[in-house]
């Protein structure tokens, strides 16, 4: 992990903040010479002069936009650039300029008028450097974005380049094994932002509750700064929803402290409370006395309380039981791209189904996605990249320990992520899944030892190597489908014994993480008949007979159905345009299981809420 943190770009009486979103140029790298981008450094030169670009939307996956297969498929290196200029008044005001990537899938360099700004590996994370000294102030200038989208043995998700024959000689393919299309591109918004000389780098906010006292701990930390000055000093306010400061600095200029804020206003999930989402203002000024600038950044977050033991998983003090799902970032177009409207539309269906949570299965969700999680209160199962998981190597396990580094920086002060998920069906009975995950989850707990880790696990309970870490166990099973499809009536007996089997081996709270069923939106066959809209309420209803026994039992903690909505996956013959295990097809409307699961996650909030 890069040192330094990833503070969101946020505007502030000492902060600028621009958009570089918009149409880029693009290219693809050339097929006969893949390298030649480098060797004729289009990065450097006038790209007019060295090939033909073509419009690119930013943020979007690149493949879905053009007509071309070429580009839907493409394998290897893609060139992106755009122009943008620096005010003059950035450098009378001393400002450093930041340029800052949301995420680019899978790999980047970035360079700054021909100069190197900053390359990183694994998508879906940001990333972000200081590009004062490239840049022309009172100027025009130019960034240039290659990206690598190859998936090896060794990056996080894990991939493997086949050769096959074709009409014209052979051809390299990406292959991969988990089940959602490969997108590439710049996915998430791109800017360009300020920071004074000295500047907060990063914060870190841990909250508890004692009585009615919600208690926030704060640790701060800055750059920027040079010896011999003396070192800033850092005052932090609290402010509630309306601005009203709650809690004053101490004055004493710390940069950890804590803040006792009587009479809290908690942070609850969606319908446990009138208010979800509640969330405080973290003021946060860094005063340098003898260079006399002056950084304040503000941070929303939310004061709860999380706590688990062998049967239940707490917010404030009260057993959570989850009803939600497991997601994609996927839409037609845009693939994997950032689009407001769309995360608007499914929180309004989250909510409109009642539900009070999901999974970003199987990579971290965009920042502006999980902004909307904290203020809505929806509790997010946070998943690192890491998806079917195998042939375990020291530089894979450094990669995957990464991404949970890079994942825990980025979202540790969401008050909406409850739980980290280090894993997605990882191949966890092979040999030496038991170091790899008792490594990873040891990394996991010396960032932060304040929530639950967790992993949605396919291999049995007597096979796994890797689930006896976790404190709460996730399991994916496909009792109708993938085994013994169309018997409907094998599901309930499965599914409890499952639950149970994991129990009783481990003694830890269990959920289920993934069922469903490919559902054709508009096919009936009356009585039930596999890929129809009955077949797939009657799965779910034989699914909830067994989660309802489990619930008695008291350690079953949360059902979460795969999928929210209709995705894109690989070409395969067992995908009808994608896997259709959506409640929602891939447009957001609702199939007939979309209103089944209203009405149960509704009376189940009414029953135990
Ligand atoms: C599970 C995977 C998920 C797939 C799902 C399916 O975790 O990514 O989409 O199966 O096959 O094994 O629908």
């Amino acid at each position: 992990v890069s040192p330094g943190g990833v503070l969101y770009p946020r505007e502030s009486e000492t902060r600028d903040v621009r958009s570089l979103d918009g149409i880029w140029n693009f290219r693809l790298a050339s097929e006969t010479d893949p390298l030649a981008g480098f060797t004729h450094k289009w990065f450097d030169s006038d790209l007019a002069q060295t090939g033909e670009t073509i419009p690119m939307p930013v943020p979007s996956s690149y493949n879905d936009v053009t007509q071309e297969k070429s580009v839907r498929d493409h394998l290897g290196l893609v060139w992106y650039d755009r122009t943008f200029y620096v005010p003059d008044a950035w450098r009378e005001k001393k400002s450093r300029v930041w340029l800052r990537f949301g995420s680019v899938n899978y790999a980047a360099q970035v360079w700054v008028n021909g100069q190197l700004a900053v390359v990183h590996e694994i998508g879906h994370l940001p990333f972000q450097a200081e590009i004062t000294p490239a840049v022309k102030f009172g100027a025009k200038n130019r960034v240039t974005v290659v990206v690598d989208n190859t998936l090896l043995q060794t990056t996080v998700p894990q991939g493997r380049i086949d050769s096959i024959d074709t009409d014209n000689g052979t051809r390299a393919v990406q292959s991969y094994t988990f089940d959602f299309f490969n997108y590439a591109g710049i996915h998430r918004p791109v800017h360009l932002y300020t920071t004074p000389a000295i500047f907060i780098d990063d914060i870190s906010v841990n909250t508890d509750i004692e009585g009615d006292l919600g208690v926030v701990f704060y640790n701060i930390s800055y750059g920027g700064y040079i010896q011999p000055a003396s070192e800033p000093t850092c005052y932090v306010d609290l402010l509630d929803k309306d601005g009203n400061i709650v809690v004053a600095d101490n004055g004493q200029g710390d940069l950890q402290g804590r803040l006792d804020v009587p009479n809290a206003k908690l942070w609850w999930p969606y319908l446990m409370h009138e208010n979800p989402g509640y969330l405080y203002t973290l003021q946060v000024r860094l005063k340098s006395n003898e260079w006399g600038t002056e950084d304040v950044y503000r941070l929303p977050i939310g004061i709860r309380k999380l706590e688990w033991n062998e049967t239940s998983f707490l917010i404030n003090s009260k057993p959570i039981y989850l009803r939600g799902f497991g997601r994609h970032e996927d839409s037609d177009i845009r693939g994997k791209g950032l689009d407001y409207p769309l995360i608007i539309k499914d929180y309004n269906l989250i909510k409109w189904i009642g539900a009070n949570s999901y999974r970003t299965s199987h990579y971290p969700y965009a920042e502006e996605i999980m902004d909307q999680a904290d203020q809505q209160g929806i509790l997010i199962i946070d998943e690192c990249p890491s998806v079917d998981t195998e042939n375990y190597s020291p530089t894979l396990l450094q990669k995957h320990a990464d991404s949970l580094g890079e994942l825990i920086r980025r979202d540790k002060n969401r008050p909406s992520v409850v739980m980290w998920s280090v894993a997605n069906e990882a191949r966890t009975h092979l040999t030496g899944a038991d170091t790899y995950f008792g490594y990873i989850v040891e990394y996991v707990k010396s960032l932060d030892t304040t929530r639950p880790v967790t992993m949605a696990t396919a291999r049995g309970f007597s096979e796994d190597k890797a689930a006896r870490f976790m404190d709460i166990i996730g399991f994916n099973r496909y009792n109708g489908w993938y085994s013994n499809a169309g018997k409907i009536d094998t599901i309930k007996k499965n599914v409890q014994l499952e639950a149970e089997s994991w129990f009783f081996k481990f003694r830890k709270p269990i959920f289920m993480t993934e069922y469903g069923a490919d559902t054709m939106p508009g096919l009936h066959f009356d009585p039930d008949y596999i890929w129809s809209e009955e077949y797939q309420i009657a799965l779910m209803s034989e699914h909830f007979k067994a989660f309802d026994a489990l619930r008695e039992q008291g350690f079953f903690i949360g059902e979460m159905i795969w999928n929210f909505a209709d995705f894109k996956t690989a070409q395969t013959y067992t995908r009808v345009g994608g896997n259709k295990k959506g409640i929602f097809t891939r447009d957001r409307q609702p199939k007939s299981s979309a209103h089944h699961l209203r009405r149960r996650y509704w009376a189940l909030s009414e029953e135990i809420e």
